[in-house]
């Protein structure tokens, strides 16, 4: 698990199932991490460089094999040298202004993820902050749609144990505590 010594009791929200901190999430154990990928699923910058970088070649030797993944699908493969024991790939949108259907596509991914989460039996699932980083989608708005999404998914399936979302910056952990409180 991630260790934050910085954060006060009060800045990490627990709910029964959700969890919130700030960190890397390539030092998570847990059954899935959640990549934020393009439609190549071949690696790239960001969340995605750190993930294939930690995982090594054997990761993108598997991705390879997939046929790629469309905005707002999700697929898995294994974790290989990362602590978690799985990958699920998604594909977030690009930010457009907001007409494009970003939001749907956005919550998209985390349904499709926590779908396969289930459908491999995985209890554990720790999200990145997808699309907000190189794809532009802004940090409210994602954040928003983020935590909604597993709190109503979370409702309906009871399965996962728990979800874990994984901020780099502070500022965005700033913002996920604020919104978590908003839509309790
Ligand atoms: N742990 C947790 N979060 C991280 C880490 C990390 N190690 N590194 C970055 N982030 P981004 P996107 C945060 O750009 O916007 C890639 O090239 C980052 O601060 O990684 O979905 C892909 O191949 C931000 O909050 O993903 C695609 O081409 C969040 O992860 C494209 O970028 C997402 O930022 C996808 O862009």
């Amino acid at each position: 698990m991630i260790e934050n010594s910085k954060l006060t009791k009060e800045e990490v929200i627990m709910t029964e199932k959700i969890q919130i901190l700030q960190g890397d999430i390539t030092k998570l154990e847990a059954d899935a991490i959640v990549n934020a990928a393009n439609p190549s699923l071949l690696g790239g910058g960001g969340v995605d460089g750190a993930i294939h970088r930690a995982a090594g070649k054997g990761l993108v030797d598997e991705c390879r094999t997939l046929g790629g993944c469309e905005t707002g699908e999700a697929k898995i493969t294994g974790g290989y040298r990362l602590p978690a024991r799985h990958v699920i790939h998604t594909v977030g949108p690009v930010w457009r202004g907001g007409n494009y259907e970003e939001d749907e596509l956005l919550r998209s991914c985390y349904r499709n993820s926590l779908k396969l989460a289930i459908a491999n039996n995985l209890k554990t699932i720790a999200f990145p902050a997808i699309s907000t980083g190189i794809y532009g989608f802004p940090i409210d708005r994602a954040t928003r749609i983020a935590i909604s999404e597993v709190k109503e998914f979370l409702r309906l399936n009871t399965t996962i144990e728990k979800v874990i979302f994984v901020c780099f910056s502070s500022s965005d952990l700033q913002t996920y505590n604020k919104i978590a409180k908003e839509l309790e």
